[in-house]
């Protein structure tokens, strides 16, 4: 069944007129599915509906921030309350305190916090801190992983690993790249060679712990805690970005998950609640070399604002009731497990990983384990999966590298909806 698009169309031609792309940020353009971007109207619980009136059960999730679902009701109510109290003070505010304490109670790395609003704006300064803590310059990063649009982190190796990162826009100078080192995700033997030749200058190494960006591709056993080790011995930091992961995999994120815990954490998305944030915290001697207590500078009108405490406070007090997490995992599972069944019936090459709420569906085979199998994706096929999907009424990330995100709003009913669409879309590929 064709869905109309008539009103997001007439939309887009305006809103290319006004801003690159017709966005204010990249993936939801649909250019990686060659389409053209729905214009959302409003959302609710596990759905979206577009301007011309259609309905999606919604898998993109904000890309992670609402695993509570759209507008829901307590987080509505937080935010209106927050509103009527002002909308920023530009001086601390109570909500800030009590955000700080269930971020600090929930991860075993963090004994103390600093909110951003954007979690480019934490790694950035997570970078910048175990510079200042370790009086070391370089820093090595992953092929596959992103960690927001930072100069020096907006790094991707071009075919194989280079050593050097080579910049992957431009308007970045290769002065700002020469000290950003690239390994490869789940091959320990790349970052050993890098602190062989490196060691000693090396303030840190920043990972997605599962990484989610070329798609979700786990860490391998052992993959994690070797990077520990070999951080600590060498007196690099270890960070973990867990701005998806955090709260996403439980309320320690995959520190806790995975028993790994790092010298820094960078948070964002689910402690928003879908408001504008981001989060970088450690333990009290990292987190003292930022000002105003140390000389590592880093600010933000904005930040710890009253109306994203308070959207954040609700979606992390909500989240912890029990069985939440085990019945978003059961969830996710019933969904991946139906999806498996129809790529063996149907034979197609393709493959999943899945990790607590979120998966991708990579069209290769076996399943991707770093970024350069995830590359070898047929990016194609994905596109016209996109397409179909969405005349279905399903919304999956309009990207073959990123993830689907399940929330508390999302019932069985929608997974066996979900379900009857993929084997449609797939079918008709
Ligand atoms: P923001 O600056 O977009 O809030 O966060 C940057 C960031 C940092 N670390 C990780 C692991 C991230 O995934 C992100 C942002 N994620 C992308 C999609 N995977 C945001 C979507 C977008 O760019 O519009």
């Amino acid at each position: 069944m064709k869905l109309q698009f008539t009103k997001s169309k007439r939309l887009y031609k305006t809103a290319q007129g006004l801003m690159p792309g017709g966005v204010n940020s990249p993936v939801r353009s649909f250019n990686a599915v060659n389409g053209t971007p729905v214009f959302i109207a409003k959302a609710k619980g596990a759905y979206t509906y577009d301007e011309d009136g259609n309905k999606f059960i919604d898998y993109m999730s904000s890309w992670g921030p609402l695993i509570l679902g759209h507008a829901d009701p307590d987080v509505v109510r937080e935010i209106k309350k927050a509103a009527e109290k002002g909308t920023s003070y530009g001086a601390p505010c109570e909500n800030e305190v009590s955000i700080a304490k269930l971020i600090v109670k929930s991860f075993p790395g963090i004994d103390m916090i600093r909110m951003t609003n954007s979690g480019t704006e934490a790694t950035m300064s997570s970078v910048r801190l175990a510079r200042a803590y370790t009086k070391r310059d370089y820093i090595v990063k992953f092929e596959g992983c992103y960690h927001g649009h930072a100069d020096y982190l907006l790094v991707q190796a071009g075919s194989g690993a280079t050593t050097f990162g080579t910049p992957s826009s431009p308007g970045v100078p290769k002065s700002f790249t020469d000290k950003t080192l690239l390994a490869k995700y789940n091959d320990i033997d790349s970052v050993e060679r890098l602190f062989k030749k490196y060691g000693d200058k090396i303030a840190a190494v920043i990972l997605e712990p599962v990484a989610a960006n070329m798609g979700v591709v786990p860490p391998q056993k052992g993959f994690l805690k070797s990077l520990r080790k070999i951080t600590k011995r060498a007196g690099a930091l270890l960070i973990f970005d867990e701005v998806i992961t955090g709260f996403r995999l439980g309320m320690g994120g995959a520190q806790k998950a995975y028993g790994v815990v790092p010298d820094i954490t960078c948070l964002g998305k689910i402690i928003g609640g879908g408001l504008p944030v981001g989060a970088f915290g450690g333990g009290k001697d990292i987190m003292s070399m930022v000002a105003p207590v140390g000389p590592m500078y880093q600010a933000g009108t904005l930040s710890g604002n009253p109306l994203a405490m308070a959207a954040g406070i609700a979606t992390l007090t909500k989240l912890n009731q029990r069985g939440n997490y085990k019945k978003l995992k059961e969830l996710t599972e019933n969904l991946v497990e139906g999806l498996q069944d129809i790529i063996t019936k149907l034979e197609i090459k393709a493959s999943i990983n899945s990790v607590e709420s979120m998966f991708t569906l990579f069209f290769t085979d076996p399943a991707p384990h770093d970024y350069g199998s995830a590359l070898t994706s047929d990016t194609k096929k994905y596109s016209k999966f996109f397409e179909n999907l969405l005349c279905a009424g399903i919304m999956f990330p309009p990207s073959q590298f990123e993830a689907v995100f399940l929330s508390l709003s999302h019932t069985e009913r929608d997974v066996n909806k979900t379900l009857n669409g993929l084997y449609r879309s797939l079918k008709n590929l």
